[in-house]
């Protein structure tokens, strides 16, 4: 009988939660210390889908929208942001309001509000229907319109001054050609220092990039409605190599793993780290591994967090 090798395991780092996710998560199980449940939330407070069991069942509460929560009640926002009319809503129902929305995203609105102060028109590049992109075009409705493609940028018309900003968590090369097809439609075009891709997008972009290169499959652990995991395995996919985004461990098939001698792994922004520890758990499970992690860059950011839950805990 011949010895097979033992499987290679190629983590990618950085990978699992970034600092805005850090910051909206420890918001809500601060407050669930502090003041004990119900704490509302005003969607998921990041994309996943572990993320939310958990909280809700140390007594955080998640509603679609604000009428949902009591008069007066403790509320937050979730970590991609609200528009100014939520804000407002929060105000007529006198929730006492944590936001839980990342500085990242929370910079971007600053932008779009000083573009549309100078009376420019502003595209957004983005998903629609993301409730990031809800957020962010909440600030200058009548001033704001939303690009997803290239193809949607040469269908644009706009007379005066045109700027542009974009969702946090989109596809790094794919945005660069979006915004070159906004340049040369419109040469006057300006936009942000740089594009609003955050750094932690990029960073997973960079490693996993590098790691689906070195792999024959690609695993992305992360919720299906989380923009930047899928944004991941998209990047995974183009280089060639097949890529699975699964919430957990227990979404592996083991067909996947036919063949195949090395297999990349990654977690999106919002996925917790022990799932990653599963996964890897699981794939020891089928056999031999060696594991060894290609690092793409090296993160130190943290944000502060909102001061009525700073002290204690
Ligand atoms: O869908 P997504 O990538 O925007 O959000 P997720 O909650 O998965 O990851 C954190 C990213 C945020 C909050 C947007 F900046
Ligand atoms: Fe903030 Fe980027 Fe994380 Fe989104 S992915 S929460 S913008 S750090």
């Amino acid at each position: 009988m011949t010895e097979h090798p033992p499987r290679s395991v190629l983590l990618a780092s950085p990978r699992s939660f970034c600092a805005g996710v850090e910051r909206a998560v420890e918001i809500v199980e601060r407050l669930l210390d502090q003041r004990g449940g119900p704490i509302y939330v005003r969607k998921q407070i990041v994309h996943n889908i572990h993320v939310v069991r958990s909280l809700e069942a140390r007594g955080a509460v998640f509603v679609e929208e604000l009428a949902e929560v009591p008069f007066g009640a403790t509320a937050v926002f979730s970590a991609h942001g609200v528009s100014p009319a939520v804000r407002a809503e929060a105000r007529e129902r006198s929730l006492d309001v944590l936001d839980a929305t990342c500085p990242l995203v929370t910079k971007v609105h600053s932008e779009a509000r000083r573009f549309a102060e100078r009376g420019d028109t502003i595209v957004l590049i983005g998903h629609a229907g993301h409730e990031e992109i809800e957020g962010t075009l909440g600030e200058a409705p009548g001033q704001m319109v939303l690009v997803e493609t290239v193809a949607d940028v040469e269908a644009l018309e706009i007379a005066g001054p045109v700027s542009y900003l974009t969702q946090t968590t989109l596809a790094v090369d794919e945005t660069a050609e979006v915004i070159e097809a906004l340049h040369r439609r419109f040469p006057q075009l300006r936009g942000p220092a740089s594009d609003d891709i955050c750094y932690a997008t990029t960073n997973r972009q960079i490693a996993i990039r590098d790691v689906a290169q070195r792999s024959d499959l690609v695993l992305v652990v992360g919720s299906k409605n989380s923009s930047n995991s899928v944004r991941m395995v998209e990047l995974a996919a183009r280089t060639g190599t097949p890529a699975y985004l699964v919430d957990d461990a227990s979404e592996i098939d083991p067909a996947w793993l036919a063949g195949v001698s090395a297999v990349g792994l990654s977690a999106g922004a919002s996925a917790p780290p022990e799932l990653v520890d599963e996964v890897m758990e699981a794939l020891r499970a089928l056999g031999p591994v060696e594991i060894s992690t290609h690092t793409a860059a090296t993160e130190t950011i943290a944000f502060t967090l909102p001061l009525a839950v700073r002290r204690a805990g």
